[in-house]
């Protein structure tokens, strides 16, 4: 399988405002999850660097500062733009080395510039306020400043909106920041970070680490007690390690971690869309979104109607290389990934579940969506995040018991509920146990509102106006008059 030509895409680190080779020239590869073939070499930033990264972070912070908030804004304002014009080379690269469908690679640079969009508008609203002491005597002036420098570290699923997310409202802020992007997507973040530099950012503004021994170079840069904030998307496995590690630093943290969505389909709700909405909760990014829809939990009265619906319009998905013409579903990201879903469906296959549409053996990293039924209780994949198209389906009578399964779970990030009833959705907002609720929509992201999770889905919140908060202390000044 011949991919088109990678784009022109930035290999080495950025500290400082330079573009330089890690300490001691190592590199390492980048593949296409399509081919399984090396796309190229980056840099492979050791200890050395990522001390070089915050120290560089540490050093920008003042010329940051020294920018307006009419300045910040006018950069991101930039950057927005740079991102919406040159969309097709950057779809192109995410699609490159993240294997996702070209058609969605453009959808997330859009999703990315609107965050940039966003913060232009928060960092103009960034205030405090004037209060007086019960006692009258003296003014409070309460203020909200820049946290410091940041480290910043994404996961490969959402290789440009990820970084969007954070990098935008530091800047707001007037955070520098450590950008680590995942080893298996480095390179959309090296040209997102090029862009933001021709965009006018200070030297040192926003500084990029490169490496394929993620827990070294962290570790440094946290231990270095240079980096006063760490925002993370990833694992819960991993987050629960650097939240151990930032504890020593008292630092602050954001934490986007793990989900498990039930995609609750209520006795009346309407067929069509509740199809519709699946296919987009499920299928989005090749099923490895932190919100996908893991756990179908539907009427019984109309589970059949559902299962047959949903298995046929994902039996009828195109599977194919994500810079061709029509393709749904592109290549899962790794090897690994593969053997999970394979063990995941065997486990199900194992325990009794029936299969409606795929189960058929992966090509190279192409998996079939797959929709089992009868899924019993005690199947792995309805405890573990499943991170592909796999959609296994469960059943309720009563509203309660739809509910107790659904928040039967350490994880806490998103619901999505179908529905025709008003006071039905609003109880079920109510009860559900996450930080997002989908009614009647399988998508809830969007650059206004705060994304983020519960219980061990995580801490903090990403987007909207909490968005900034997370990048900001407050302060005051007590002044007796
Ligand atoms: O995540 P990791 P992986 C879930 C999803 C997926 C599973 C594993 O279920 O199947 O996690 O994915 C960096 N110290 N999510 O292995 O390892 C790593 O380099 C410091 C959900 O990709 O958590 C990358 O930059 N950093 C999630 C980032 O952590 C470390 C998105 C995420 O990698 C590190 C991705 C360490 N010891 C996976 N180990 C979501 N919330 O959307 C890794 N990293």
């Amino acid at each position: 399988m011949s991919a088109p030509a990678l784009p022109d895409v930035p290999t080495t680190l950025l500290i400082g405002g330079s573009w330089r080779p890690a300490a001691g020239g190592a590199t390492f590869p980048v593949d296409n999850p399509a081919t399984g073939q090396a796309l190229i070499e980056v840099a492979d930033a050791g200890v050395p660097d990522a001390l070089d990264a915050i120290r560089a972070a540490a050093d920008a912070q003042q010329a940051l500062a020294a920018l307006s908030p009419a300045q910040r804004a006018a950069l991101l304002r930039r950057v927005e733009a740079a991102l919406r014009d040159r969309t097709d080379e950057i779809a192109l690269l995410i699609t490159l080395e993240m294997g996702k469908p070209i058609a969605e690679s453009r959808g997330e640079v859009g999703y990315a510039a609107d965050f940039f969009g966003w913060f232009a508008d928060e960092a103009l609203r960034i205030g405090g306020d004037y209060r007086l002491a019960p006692t009258g005597l003296t003014r409070i002036l309460v203020q909200h400043k820049a946290v410091g420098p940041c480290l910043l570290i994404t996961p490969w699923n959402f290789p440009l909106a990820m970084g969007a997310r954070k990098i935008a409202p530091a800047i707001a802020a007037g955070c520098p920041s450590v950008l680590k992007p995942a080893e298996q997507t480095p390179l959309t973040s090296l040209l997102l970070a090029r862009i933001i530099e021709e965009s006018g950012a200070p030297p040192g503004a926003v500084n990029v680490l490169t490496t394929s021994r993620p827990a070294e170079a962290v570790g440094a840069v946290i231990d270095s007690g240079l980096a006063r904030k760490l925002s993370f998307t990833g694992s819960t496995e991993v987050g629960k390690l650097l939240l151990a590690r930032c504890a020593a630093q008292v630092m602050r943290t954001s934490m986007e971690l793990g989900g498990n969505a039930p995609f609750i389909v209520c006795a009346d709700a309407d067929l069509d869309e509740a199809v519709e909405g699946a296919l987009l909760a499920k299928m989005r990014n090749i099923g490895q979104a932190c919100t996908a829809a893991n756990r179908f939990i539907v009427a019984e009265s109309l589970a059949g109607e559902f299962t047959s619906r949903l298995a046929k319009r994902m039996g009828a998905l195109t599977v194919a290389a994500g810079w061709l013409d029509g393709s749904q579903v592109g290549p899962l990201i790794d090897d690994a990934a593969v053997e999970k879903f394979d063990r995941l469906v065997r486990d199900a296959l194992d325990r009794g579940a029936t299969v409606e549409t795929g189960a058929v053996p992966a090509i190279g990293r192409f998996v079939t969506p797959t929709v089992l039924s009868g899924v019993a209780p005690g199947t792995a994949l309805l405890d573990e995040e499943i991170f592909g198209p796999l959609a296994p389906i469960t059943t309720f009578r009563a509203e309660e018991e739809a509910v107790r399964a659904a928040n039967g779970t350490p994880y806490g990030l998103v619901s999505y509920v179908y529905t025709r009833d008003l006071r039905r959705a609003l109880r079920l907002v109510g009860s559900l146990a996450t930080g997002m609720v989908g009614v009647n929509s399988g998508v809830v992201s969007n650059a206004a509102a705060p994304f983020g999770g519960v219980k061990q889905s995580g801490l903090g919140r990403e987007g909207g106006f909490e968005g900034i908060a997370e990048y900001l202390d407050t302060t005051y000044a007590a002044i007796p008059v």
